[in-house]
């Protein structure tokens, strides 16, 4: 019978591997308190981050805080899970935490009374991935839109469907799988076929612009920095096609 000198290996405290993972996490920013912010969001800590926000909120832009502290961030725990160091319950902390700080940011910009217009969004079909469209809804609020948000894991059916009753200027649509970017081609020709050519802006870490302007009404959306734009030019009468020459390559 084969016996095992060596134990220590067999079992390992992942936690304690990630305590020190964590200390690994680059810098991204000068500022203080946006570090700590990040700092924050790469630990998972969803009872600091209210606090740290609402100091961040005192002297910054809910936009600056968003753009310069949560997403750079984010991007943190994006590369700790690329590289293996991440496990699900890890990144599952750190999108918690970035979902209450988005909102504390999102209510800290208020909302205009009247609405521009409205935008349906929507994470595709099968993807629960739903950051990026965290980002788009508070941004689009922001401006003046009033969004109707379908929320992650939308039926393709569904989608066409709210764009049949609201009538929307813009359709955002986020997918982070290559599995679930398929439902977008379709929705976009279930809407050709009910003559409804709105413009139907793509994003998500999935996509890329080749995909999403090789079938029609897509626009890619690369950054979420960009909805509230293009939207406004959805409002002011350019086509999907006008809005895709002009934000895409
Ligand atoms: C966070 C995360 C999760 C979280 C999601 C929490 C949430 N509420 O979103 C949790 C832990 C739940 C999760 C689960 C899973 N995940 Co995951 N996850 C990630 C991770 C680490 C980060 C993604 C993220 O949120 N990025 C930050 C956001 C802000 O980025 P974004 O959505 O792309 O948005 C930006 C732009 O694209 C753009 N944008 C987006 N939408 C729009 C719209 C408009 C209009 C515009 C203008 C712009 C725009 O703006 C944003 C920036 O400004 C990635 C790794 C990575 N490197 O990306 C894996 C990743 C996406 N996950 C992956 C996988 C496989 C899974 C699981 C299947 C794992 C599993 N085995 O269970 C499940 C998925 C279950 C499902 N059915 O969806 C894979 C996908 C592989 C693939 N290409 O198909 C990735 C790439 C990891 C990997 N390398 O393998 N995940």
């Amino acid at each position: 019978m084969k016996y095992i000198s060596e134990t220590a290996t067999i079992f390992t405290r992942y936690d304690k591997n990630i305590e020190g993972l964590q200390k690994k996490a680059r810098n991204v920013s000068e500022d203080v308190v946006l570090q700590k912010l990040a700092d924050c969001l790469v630990h998972g800590n969803e009872d600091e981050i209210e606090e740290i926000v609402r100091e961040a909120l005192v002297t910054r832009d809910p936009m600056d805080v968003i753009n310069k502290g949560l997403l750079p961030g984010m991007k943190e725990v994006s590369r700790l899970w690329d590289e293996g160091a991440y496990f699900l319950p890890q990144v599952i902390l750190s999108s918690d935490a970035m979902i209450a700080g988005i909102a504390l940011c999102e209510a800290k910009m208020g909302r205009p009374v009247e609405k521009k217009a409205k935008v349906v969004t929507h994470t595709a079909e099968g993807d629960i991935h739903d950051l990026g469209q965290v980002i788009v809804n508070a941004l689009l609020n922001a401006a003046g839109f009033e969004v109707i948000n379908l929320g992650a894991d939308v039926p393709v059916d569904e989608v066409v469907e709210a764009c049949r009753i609201h009538k929307p200027v813009m359709l955002s649509g986020t997918a982070l799988m290559t599995t679930t970017m398929t439902a977008f081609p379709k929705i976009a020709a279930k809407l050709k076929q009910l003559n409804l050519t709105i413009p139907f802006v793509c994003g998500g870490g999935a996509v890329s612009e080749g995909f999403v302007t090789s079938f029609e009404l897509g626009i890619w959306g690369k950054e979420a920095s960009q909805a509230s734009g293009m939207a406004e030019d959805a409002l002011s009468g350019l086509s999907w096609t006008e809005i895709r020459t002009k934000w895409n390559g």
